[in-house]
């Protein structure tokens, strides 16, 4: 048959159009691990010149696709095979979810009429129907000519208003559908502003304004909403220029220097008992801020109110009251409220009460003075506070390195001691205190920033997601890794109370060496027992930016059950 070129219709399929759509919308990245029926989308993708990053284990794909979202404020996409795949994936999206970073987890299906029909195909599972109560947003595309669609809808779902995680299905007929390639290019979407402003309403203004002009104590506490808004300027301008002191969550510490005058970090039990307007900037009133109530917050029970009246600045307009009363509600995005706020706060605005800035200035100096002494000293073996003052030494002198960080004592102490410099550089546990996103954190930071990522890792903590130093090495990744070995889980010291040869429940191997690992692949590792020794193997990593593993040696005595949340731990009443 003489077919030639000129009249043979161009055709495109269900593959090429997913990977249109998404570099038409400026994603250039995906996270995931081949298989049916993805493999061929992963290797297209790869040609078509994204960036295919596959993992050992799509959780850690997953964890890598949510920081790519809260560091870019692009959806991060997280790409797996069906229902087990889907599964590895879905504690990612949930605890995207949780913690309002954008992403979308995209996963291949079985086919739906045996699905539904529960016949027992490969992989059957009905993942759109278990996704939903996880996510923001689940949405299923069954054509081709719907894919345009399907992805913009879940753009649009995963970075506007409250971000989070979406699922999209694609069942696997999907891919192979074919559509004459003109019909294709018009099917799909550009998204149009994604994430619109949301403009405060300017009585809400005013209400936040008036409140805000009669505290005596006031306080600001910025969340990791205020990170993720990229709003840094004005929310400096904002606390400089009022003179009030504020106090970072985990992952806002570095919107301004840690060390800057204006910080209460170091004075946290003194000055929440006792402000009495206190700005929420981002930061929601969960467990992390003990409800918002109770001792914590000067009241005289538990769940008593300590008397504080709050500015909350969220774009959810559902957030407010969820704990407390909020006198003050500015709902809006973070850039547009932070800015409404600074406008009304201009040159003469009146400075806190100097009484109020002393008395935390006095508190904060002792407690800096305190850690500075336990800091300096040099126990053998080493404990957490003289490895972390040489962790700390090492940012202070590479602000720009993105510090990623889980754990309990592991956790705890370097949000304590190891001071950020910039935003956006220390990803955490977050809201859950999540164990398992450290090396798929560390992969994406190293990718989307193309800065040096230095991971400071509990034992336990590393285990969750360690296979993939294999990942680190295989990118040839600038990142350090830094375990905190002290043989388990909060302390190595447990011991099986009934004599018998099993181990305590939160007790390793005594004396691993985790720094073995990394040299399978053709990573640095380095056995690290002294401070100096350490301080050593992370200059060197940073020097080289070769994939490095330092297995640093802690007492194993040195930490205390859960951290700094022992409190959390329900005890027996019968020991
Ligand atoms: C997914 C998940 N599983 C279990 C836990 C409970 N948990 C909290 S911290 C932690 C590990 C603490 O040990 P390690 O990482 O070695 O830190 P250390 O306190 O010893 O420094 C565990 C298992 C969790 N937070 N998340
Ligand atoms: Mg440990």
């Amino acid at each position: 048959m003489d077919m030639t070129t000129d009249t043979k219709l161009e055709v495109t399929d269900g593959f090429h159009l997913v990977i249109d759509a998404l570099k038409l919308n400026g994603i250039d990245m995906i996270f995931s691990l081949p298989g049916i029926p993805i493999t061929d989308l992963t290797r297209m993708a790869q040609a078509a010149g994204m960036r295919v990053i596959c993992f050992r284990h799509e959780q850690n794909a997953g964890n890598a696709a949510a920081i790519a979202g809260f560091l870019t404020q692009k959806p991060g996409i997280c790409l797996t095979v069906s229902a087990p795949g889907f599964l590895n994936g879905l504690t990612a999206l949930a605890n995207a979810t949780t913690n309002c970073f954008p992403m979308i987890l995209i996963s291949g299906s079985s086919e739906r009429e045996i699905v539904d029909l529960q016949q027992g195909d490969y992989e059957e599972m009905d993942q759109l129907a278990i996704a939903k109560p996880l996510c923001k947003a689940a949405f299923r595309v069954l054509h081709a000519e719907d894919i345009g669609v399907g992805i913009a809808r879940a753009i649009r779902a995963a970075v506007s208003g409250r971000p989070g995680g979406v699922y999209l299905d694609l069942p696997a007929k999907l891919f192979a559908q074919t559509l004459d390639a003109d019909t294709g290019k018009n099917s799909l979407i550009k998204v149009v502003d994604p994430a619109p402003r949301q403009i405060p309403a300017p009585e809400a203004v005013q209400r936040a304004v008036d409140l805000l002009k009669s505290a005596k104590r006031p306080l600001i506490v910025l969340g990791k909403g205020a990170a993720y808004a990229q709003a840094d300027s004005d929310i400096r301008s904002l606390i400089e220029r009022s003179g009030i002191p504020y106090l970072p969550m985990s992952m806002a510490k570095g919107l301004l220097p840690d060390t800057h005058e204006q910080s209460a970090a170091a004075a946290r039990s003194y000055v929440l008992p006792e402000a009495d307007v206190v700005v929420l900037i981002g930061a929601r009133l969960n467990w992390l801020l003990s409800h918002g109530k109770g001792k914590t917050w000067g009241g005289k029970e538990s769940k008593a109110w300590g008397g504080q009246k709050f500015i909350q600045i969220d774009i959810s307009p559902q957030e407010p009251d969820s704990n407390v009363r909020i006198d003050a509600p500015l709902i809006g995005d973070i850039g547009s409220c932070v800015s409404a706020l600074l406008a009304a706060v201009n040159t003469n605005w009146p400075k806190p009460p100097s009484e109020w800035l002393s008395a935390i200035a006095e508190r904060k100096n002792k407690n800096i003075g305190k850690m500075g002494e336990t800091l300096a000293k040099n126990p053998t073996p080493m404990n957490f506070h003289s490895a972390l003052n040489v962790v700390r030494d090492i940012i202070k002198t590479n602000p720009d390195a993105i510090l990623v960080n889980e754990g309990a004592n592991a956790l705890d102490f370097t949000r304590s001691i190891v001071d950020m410099y910039k935003p956006r550089k220390r990803l955490d546990v977050g809201t859950w205190g999540i164990m398992g996103i450290g090396m798929g954190y560390c992969v994406a930071a190293a990718l989307v920033t193309g800065e040096q990522v230095i991971a400071v890792e509990g034992d336990s903590a590393f285990g969750f997601s360690g296979m993939e130093v294999e990942t680190i090495c295989r990118y040839d990744l600038p990142v350090c890794i830094v375990i905190f070995n002290n043989n388990g889980v909060y302390k190595g010291t447990d011991a099986n109370p009934t004599g018998k040869s099993d181990p305590a429940p939160t007790a390793f191997i005594k004396g691993a060496r985790y720094d073995k690992l990394i040299e399978a692949f053709g990573g640095v590792g380095v056995h690290a027992a002294t401070p100096a020794e350490l301080r050593n193997a992370m200059e060197e990593a940073i020097r080289s930016r070769k994939p490095t593993l330092i297995n640093a040696v802690i007492d194993e005595s040195a930490g205390t059950e859960s951290g700094r949340i022992t409190s959390l731990n329900p005890s027996a009443k019968k020991k």
